[in-house]
């Protein structure tokens, strides 16, 4: 990989995880407070910790590593960036910094309360959502710049469908800027109008409707590089291939067309929407989880046909042939793993009446610590052992190899006890996000006494998580700057599986279709509502004043 990839993609690595420990501290307070071991000093307050922890981890942390992987992928696949690619990306890449930072500083100094979702009528500083939108739009140029390298590479190789990763990439940015559609309309049209005192008043469920029309898609962006690494990277650490190309394929379009007319199901409760259309979105949610459920069986295929390769016989022989020793596996591994009762739980949030009973609980917040905060986030772990050597040219030694085994055991003990605690929690009706009663008073100790439903399970939880935070930084460091250089045959290598595509039908890369039909799903499930919404506003709702 050349200088300027390498440094591009070490440049998104690095803030990724001074995010990323940022975040994990502002979640070690959080269990402390909530079980009320924790006193915050007057300057300091809950709903600020909780705006920074969700901000840093599943928007910052997420966004910045998921360009690291994009670019040196991409460079990997398609060649060193030509000049445009490189000077776009840069630009693109301190438009997003830039925007975190003004976010960040809008929350330090406590004028953005308002927590990731940034629901009306909560109001932060305008600049604030100035950031945002900066954030998003260097995000887009990150991904444009992206898209010309793979146009470039198509033009030279006409007739050709472009390699995975490649592909992957592309449907992965075509995901996200679609998304982005909804929040940068009530960012710019609403909020910053609004904030800044333009317009006195703003429509509270237009904006938590195109805020969740962009919300939904979001943990796909987050997930779809995640799977990149299930469907590429992991068969070939573990000497296998790609089990069906077409399907990978398939699975990523089917996430384009299916992601986004979805969002209705994060406000089955609001009552601004008819039931008609949270029908029909929650139809077309069960259809975004086929795809999940093509890349499960297509792993399970996998890792069997590698395992009966190696001489595994019997039933379930062939588990033991695994590399259970590569830590570049087994982290990823035990993210997918982790990903069944995610996945599963859900199910049972987008199911229209079992909804009701978890909404707004913190069943949630258990179900997106095992989505994105460990399949997602322990799948860029088991990147980051290789990709940081990968660009740094230094060795992953054995002994920072063991370090990593611990890491992972430690943040998967930590993410069993607390989303555990959580999902039981949120099932006895322990609401999230509130410091309502501090969590000490006689009604809300009500919900703790279980084993495992237990205030003091999360807080334990909470605690080995941060250690384990702390734990991977450390080897971030030594792989960065400390371990000793690799000779040219050590070198690692960005592992990409074989992926036969010589029967793979060449429509699948047509994007126009796919973006085509993705934007009728979207008029059909969006149209009817969002006109609704803005006409029959009740009185007032468009008067919303700052709380
Ligand atoms: Fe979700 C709320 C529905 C997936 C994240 N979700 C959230 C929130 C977040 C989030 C952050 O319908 C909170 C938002 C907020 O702040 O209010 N979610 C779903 C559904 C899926 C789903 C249907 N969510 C995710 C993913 C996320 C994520 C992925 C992040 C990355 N979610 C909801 C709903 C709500 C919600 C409602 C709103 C709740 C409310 O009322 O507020 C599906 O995509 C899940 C499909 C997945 C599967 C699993 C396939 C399994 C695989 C692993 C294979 C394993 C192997 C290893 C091969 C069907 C691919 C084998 C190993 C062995 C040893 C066996």
């Amino acid at each position: 990989i050349v200088r300027n990839d390498r440094q591009l993609s070490l440049a998104n690595i690095g803030v990724a995880y001074l995010a990323f420990i940022i975040g994990t501290l502002c979640g070690l307070l959080q269990v402390f407070i909530r079980n009320d071991a924790l006193k915050l000093p007057a300057w300091l307050d809950y709903y600020q910790i909780l705006t920074a922890h969700g901000l840093l981890l599943a928007i910052v942390f997420t966004t910045f590593f998921i360009f690291a992987f994009f670019q040196s992928g991409m460079s990997r696949t398609l060649g060193a960036f030509g000049r445009k690619t490189s000077v776009w990306s840069w630009i693109g890449f301190y438009v997003t910094l830039f925007g975190t930072l003004l976010i960040v500083v809008m929350v330090v100094s406590g004028q953005a309360s308002v927590l990731y979702t940034f629901y009306a009528p909560l109001q932060a500083h305008g600049l604030f959502y100035v950031g945002l939108a900066l954030f998003v739009i260097g995000t887009w140029i990150q991904g444009f710049a992206l898209v010309g390298h793979y146009v470039v590479w198509r033009k030279r190789h006409k007739g050709e469908l472009s390699p995975l990763f490649a592909f992957m990439t592309i449907a992965t940015i075509i995901l996200w800027v679609i998304a982005c559609l909804g929040v940068v309309a009530t960012v710019l049209f609403q909020f910053i109008p609004w904030a800044f005192g333009w317009t006195d008043g703003i429509n509270v469920e237009l904006s938590r409707s195109l805020f969740w029309y962009f919300g939904h898609p979001l943990v796909y962006f987050w997930l779809l590089p995640a799977y990149m690494a299930w469907y590429i990277v992991v068969p070939k650490i573990i000497g296998g291939r790609v089990f069906s190309d077409s399907l990978a394929r398939l699975s990523f379009i089917l996430f384009i067309l299916f992601s986004i007319p979805v969002g209705f199901h994060h406000q089955l409760t609001e009552p601004g929407i008819a039931s008609f259309w949270k029908f029909l979105q929650t139809v077309l949610t069960f259809m975004v989880i086929i795809p999940s459920l093509m890349t499960a069986f297509s792993l399970f295929a996998t890792f069997e046909l590698r395992g009966r390769e190696l001489g595994g016989r019997g039933l379930f022989g062939w588990v033991r042939k695994l590399p259970w020793r590569d830590v570049r596996f087994t982290s990823i591994f035990v993210a997918m793993f982790f990903f069944i009762p995610g996945g599963a739980g859900g199910i049972i949030n987008a199911s229209f009446q079992m909804n009701e009973l978890i909404h707004n609980t913190l069943w949630v917040v258990g179900h997106f610590h095992i989505t994105v905060g460990t399949p997602v986030a322990m799948t860029f772990f088991g990147l980051t052992f290789w990709i940081v050597p990968y660009l740094t040219g230094r060795v992953f030694t054995k002994s920072l190899q063991k370090l990593a085994f611990i890491q992972i055991a430690t943040w998967s003990v930590g993410m069993l006890l607390m989303s555990t605690a959580q999902h039981l929690l949120g099932l006895l009706g322990a609401p999230r996000r509130t410091a309502y009663t501090g969590y000490a008073h006689d009604d809300a100790f009500a919900w703790f006494d279980g084993i495992l439903s237990n205030h003091v399970t999360m807080a334990v939880g909470g605690s080995i998580l941060f250690i384990s935070a702390v734990l991977l930084v450390y080897i971030i460091v030594q792989l960065w700057w400390i371990a000793p250089k690799a000779d040219q045959e050590h070198f690692m290598t960005f592992p990409i599986a074989e992926s036969d595509a010589s029967t793979t039908p060449a429509f699948l890369e047509n994007w126009k279709i796919w973006i085509g039909i993705a934007f009728i799903l979207i008029a059909l499930a969006y149209t009817i509502p969002l006109s609704d919404i803005i006409q029959h506003a009740p009185p007032g709702s468009e008067r919303f004043q700052t709380w």
